[in-house]
């Protein structure tokens, strides 16, 4: 018999466009008949087979066993760390070129938009936890470039724990849940966390900025974004430099207080989520640009700590970040599981270009990530899913395994070959193929860390005393908390042992909360960086008097404050509201990018003085002003009685006062203000505007919200954290 060789056409032609590449495995089912998998019509997909309408389930019925088996395999395991996440698609465009520095493409040619996925996520807590644990926040991107996938996996701060890869399953333990009774969920308040960190005095400059405000974004969108380790970019020459990557939100770094973020977790755990799902659904594109430390190989020893220590940040001051594209954010993903749950990011994901150093977090991060998907995603093909796939068509002599997607052609699977011509075959440099950086590396096999590492005092205090006073505060009474819920003593009083390392009045006034006395002298931290031959004696941590006594840089009250997009006004009103009074305030949120929602004490329409019909959005029992940005009360009498009259609405407006928000009123709702607990000199508070003139009240309030919170309140009302 002829053989006849059959062809079988691709439904979608290949292509380089990511969008098109995911769309075309995006299944849309409107008006399409139900099939099993193997495409047999379902006519019954309600009922079993049964012997019988009473009898007993037929195990012929493939319908059912396919439905339930394939259901019963729907979960895979989540992340180990950052489970808790959401992302986004977007593009990136680059300002100028950096071919100076760096032979990856999508750096040199300012034509070039590349596809872009992110992914934001929380690190300790489970998969369904809250958005506003205290915490890091991880600040994952996927460039998919025409050289490959390049991943810059980063968080939103941008240092870390611990200096040495071997002791991340010894960090993340101690912060999870406790394995005994699996509490407390998304939270490091709890001794197997700070036990660990009293041991582990490299940790003290991030505990700074966890115990900061940065830990509490109010957004995704408002966050900064650090690729942590010292990278090298490589240029055509062959020619280095060492690079730290920054991410810069254009609307700046904002936070929630620790309170309001408590309960925000109850009201609306997924407050970040939908935050940043809203906001791109809305047309309101999150935007980022990406920054550069460039720093030339010869200046490698130039400063007070060592480039190599994920512990340290070269400080903006020293060292400008030059800012060279910008991040856009502009589509949500169509199917969660799909694209943000099966994303597999690695820093190994690397372009001709760009290369690693030997900072030991780095190095030990390169294994982590590929091992962890081989037993997420169950085998070694995950690389093919959509979400993975590079944007240019991938060939080499790889095969099989569980879940292989490509059906590979042809004889050949090995290199040198003639039988394929040879094919596929390796790039030559000049062609673009990836060279790594040909770095000098000489030394004797060691486990060890190198005296460079050794001072872990000098960049926390940085931090500290760059802080504003409020932010001072916040940190001061974040350590309160976590310390205050460590039951062991021994561990509180280590822990102040450490603090007085950082600062003497930062540990005082941590130890008046916590009712102990800070050890004097200081009990010198357990210094567990050593094997266990080590005389702890000899490898004391060292006191460096570091050469910048400020950072402006650092702390989030120098962030942009002009914009108002997105953020979100409630205006508190019910039947009989002035609608003019409504609209001033309306008009000139919405003009400035905020939005604005009517909450009201029930839903439906409320009927505004003139008889207009204003639909309600929510009222005070299914929302909370922990959820908004600004509330605003307008005028018209029987609105003002009814809004006064209930607890609920007085409630919204005391937590927004505690929580610092800017609030404004008509002169006509005054008597609301007089009802909250800050109403006597109310009219003193900074942030509380009441005026007669609406248009006049309308700008002052926009003003009022760009400057985000009036965190002078806390000093000046004596208000809780
Ligand atoms: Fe990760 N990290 N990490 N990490 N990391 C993971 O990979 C790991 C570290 C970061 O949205 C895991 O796919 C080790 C620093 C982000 O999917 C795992 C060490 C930074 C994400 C892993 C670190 C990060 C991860 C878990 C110490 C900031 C989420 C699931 C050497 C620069 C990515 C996974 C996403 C995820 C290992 C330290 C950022 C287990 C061993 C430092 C943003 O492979």
């Amino acid at each position: 018999m002829a053989s006849s060789k059959k062809t079988i056409k691709p439904t979608v032609e290949p292509t380089n466009d990511k969008r098109v590449q995911l769309e075309s495995f995006t299944d849309d089912a409107q008006g399409k008949p139900m099939r099993t998998n193997t495409g047999t019509p379902i006519n019954d997909d309600q009922n079993t087979l049964k012997a019988g309408e009473r009898g007993p389930s037929l195990l012929e019925d493939f319908i059912y066993r396919e439905k339930m088996t394939h259901f019963d395999h729907e979960r895979i395991p989540e992340r180990v760390v950052h489970a808790r996440g959401s992302g986004a698609h977007g593009v990136f465009k680059l300002y100028n070129s950096m071919e100076q520095y760096t032979k990856a493409q999508f750096l040199n040619d300012t034509e070039i938009e590349t596809p872009v996925f992110v992914r934001f996520s929380t690190v300790a807590g489970s998969k369904g936890s809250t958005d506003l644990a205290r915490d890091v926040r991880g600040f994952a991107v996927r460039f998919y470039t025409q050289q490959g996938n390049f991943d810059l996996v980063g968080n939103n701060m941008p240092v870390f724990f611990i200096q040495d890869a071997i002791k991340f399953p010894d960090l993340v333990h101690a912060v999870k849940p406790e394995p005994d009774n699996e509490i407390p969920q998304a939270a490091s308040a709890h001794d197997t966390f700070w036990d660990f960190i009293s041991l582990t005095p490299e940790s003290a400059h991030m505990i700074m900025w966890v115990m900061s405000d940065r830990a509490l974004p109010r957004s995704y969108r408002m966050m900064e974004g650090f690729g942590v380790h010292t990278f090298r970019l490589v240029n055509a020459e062959g020619v280095a430099c060492f690079v730290k990557f920054h991410w810069k939100p254009l609307l700046g770094v904002h936070s929630v207080a620790w309170d309001e973020a408590q309960n925000i977790s109850g009201k609306d755990p997924d407050f970040h989520r939908r935050d940043l799902w809203d906001a791109i659904d809305s047309g309101a594109f999150p935007e980022w640009e990406l920054g550069v430390q460039i720093i030339p190989e010869e200046d490698e020893f130039k400063y007070d700590f060592d480039l190599l220590d994920a512990t340290k940040l070269v400080p903006e001051e020293l060292v400008p970040v030059q800012r060279i594209g910008k991040l856009t954010l502009n589509r949500n993903p169509d199917n969660f599981f799909a694209e943000t749950e099966q994303v597999a990011f690695h820093l190994g994901h690397i372009v001709p270009g760009i290369d690693f150093t030997n900072d030991p977090l780095l190095q030990g991060r390169l294994f982590s990530y590929t091992d962890t998907q081989l037993l997420r995603l169950g085998g070694p093909n995950f690389q093919q899913l959509p979400i993975n796939k590079p944007v240019i068509p991938v060939y080499n002599n790889q095969r099989d395994g569980f879940s292989r997607q490509n059906i590979d052609s042809g004889k050949t699977s090995y290199s040198p070959n003639t039988l394929g011509n040879d094919s596929p075959h390796q790039v030559k440099a000049a062609d673009g193929g990836y060279v790594s950086y040909t770095e000098k590396v000489e030394g004797r096999k060691v486990r060890a860390r190198s005296e460079s590492f050794r001072d872990h005092f000098s960049q926390a205090r940085l931090f500290f005393n760059s802080q504003s006073d409020p932010e001072k505060e916040h940190l001061v009474q974040a350590l309160c908390f976590e310390l205050g819920k460590v039951k062991t003593i021994a561990i509180r009083e280590r822990m102040l042992g450490i603090l007085s390392l950082i600062d003497k009045g930062l540990a005082g006034q941590v130890a008046v909360k916590l009712g102990l006395h800070v050890p004097q002298p200081p009990e010198q931290p357990v210094n567990h960086i050593f094997g266990a031959d080590t005389d702890p004696e000899t490898v004391q941590p060292v006191q460096v008097e570091g050469s910048l006594k400020i950072s402006p840089a650092l702390s989030i009250v120098n962030t942009v404050m002009d914009s108002i997009q997105t953020r979100k006004v409630a205006i508190l009103a019910a039947d009989g509201v002035d609608e003019a009074s409504v609209k001033a305030v309306k008009e000139a949120v919405e003009a400035n990018g905020g939005v604005t929602e009517i909450v009201s004490t029930r839903l439906g329409f409320i009927s505004s003085l003139n008889g207009e019909q204003i639909q309600v959005d929510d009222t005070t029992l299914t929302t909370a002003s922990v959820l908004f940005d600004a509330v605003y009360v307008p005028g018209g009498t029987n609105s003002v009685a009814e809004i006064e009259a209930d607890a609920n609405s007085v409630h919204f407006l005391n937590e927004a006062f505690k929580h610092c928000k800017p609030i404004a009123a008509d002169a006509v709702a005054m008597q609301v203000i007089e009802a909250t607990y800050f109403s006597k000199k109310a009219e003193n508070d900074e942030g509380v505007i009441i005026g007669d003139d609406a248009n006049a009240l309308a700008d002052q309030f926009v003003a009022a919200i760009k400057l985000h919170r009036f965190w002078e309140r806390e000093k000046a009302r004596l208000i809780p954290a």
